[in-house]
């Protein structure tokens, strides 16, 4: 082979690297050309054949086809690879499909299906009702006095004289126990309005999660106690903290809120719990009597407990989140963050 033969070759192999259709096609040039028993490394061969002058020049020849045959290969390689004749098969309809992360499900779902999760280990169910409601349902059976002030036209928002937007979710308790007989042991998550002026920890629109045992055998305040604290475990670990503190509810009798451990400081004492080592996550007691009357049951026959905790208040706690309006502002930016 003399050197206008190498140029030719040289020119003919790169023009069929350009008219490569595939990346197989191209990998069956690259194979002629530069594999084992390919043409350069057989020219390669042939170098101490050539008369010794001519060498250098060929061996110089034969170097720049290489890098040349290199170049080209590797570009032609990558326009294949981005145009869609050249991810052969274009679609394989035996793939698995991509998951795409598209969402996160927001922190006040997920506080809502953590604590139906774990008091659905505990035997309670999940109730619900309308949000509209009438003002027997949620003021005059929970046993709240006929001009006590949550009722006022300044805290609640009411369509008529009877009917409002529910200020908690108690009842959908109260009409549970109007259409079952005990045991009832069930929780009821759900949205509750009231008129709030919205600031960093106040909104109109909240989440409660309320529940309620009723049972003809003996129920305590010690069941409550266990209760709530199995809760506390199984949402913040083994070591939380819980304590009762004594309370007024015009529902219950007696009355307690339940605080935890902080989470944040063991109960030392931080910025999020004001220094105290406790933060205050609900309101608890057993049923007041005059509940059992106004729902048909006999305060004599029953025993029974409830509680009620905000969802937001808890999420907010959970998550380290500073500003309730946070959940309601749909920021993915933000809301992402809980995926
Ligand atoms: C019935 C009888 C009693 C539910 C209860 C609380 C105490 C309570 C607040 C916690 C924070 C509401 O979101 S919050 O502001 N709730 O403190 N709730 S006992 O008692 C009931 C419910 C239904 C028939």
């Amino acid at each position: 082979m003399n050197l206008e033969e190498l140029a030719a070759l040289h020119a003919k192999s790169l023009a069929e690297i350009e008219q490569a259709e595939t990346p197989a096609a191209l990998e069956q040039i690259r194979i002629r050309y530069l594999g084992r028993n390919g043409l350069l490394p057989a020219v390669m061969k042939q170098l101490k054949d050539v008369p010794a002058d001519e060498r250098p020049a060929f061996g110089r020849q034969a170097n720049a086809w290489r890098q040349a045959l290199d170049a080209a290969l590797s570009t032609r390689g990558e326009a294949l690879a981005d145009s869609p004749a050249g991810t052969a098969p274009a679609f394989d309809s035996s793939l698995p499909g991509r998951w795409f992360a598209t969402g996160a499900q927001h922190p006040v779902s997920r506080v809502i299906d953590e604590v139906t999760r774990i008091f659905g280990r505990l035997g309670f169910t999940v109730a619900d009702g309308p949000d509209i409601e009438t003002r027997f349902n949620n003021f005059t059976a929970l046993n709240t006095a006929a001009h006590h002030p949550s009722m006022d036209a300044a805290d609640t928002f009411w369509f008529d004289d009877d009917l409002l937007l529910r200020t908690q979710t108690s009842p959908v308790q109260i009409r549970v126990m109007l259409n079952h007989q005990p045991p009832v042991r069930i929780i009821t998550p759900g949205r509750c309005y009231r008129r709030d002026t919205t600031d960093a920890t106040h909104s109109a629109n909240i989440h409660q999660i309320e529940g309620l045992y009723v049972d003809t055998r003996p129920v305590s305040l010690a069941d409550l106690k266990a209760t709530l604290a199995t809760f506390a475990r199984e949402m913040m670990g083994p070591g939380v903290g819980v304590r009762f503190r004594p309370h007024f509810f015009p529902f219950t009798e007696p009355s307690v809120e339940v605080d935890f451990s902080c989470h944040l400081c063991d109960g030392k004492g931080c910025r999020v719990c004001k220094q105290s080592g406790w933060i205050e996550i609900a309101g608890a007691g057993m049923v007041d009597p005059r509940v059992y009357r106004h729902v048909g049951y006999d305060p004599e026959k029953v025993y029974g407990f409830a509680f009620g905790m905000g969802v937001e208040r808890i999420a907010m706690i959970r998550y380290g989140i500073a500003d309730i309006r946070h959940l309601y502002e749909n920021d993915l930016r933000f809301l992402t963050q809980f995926a």
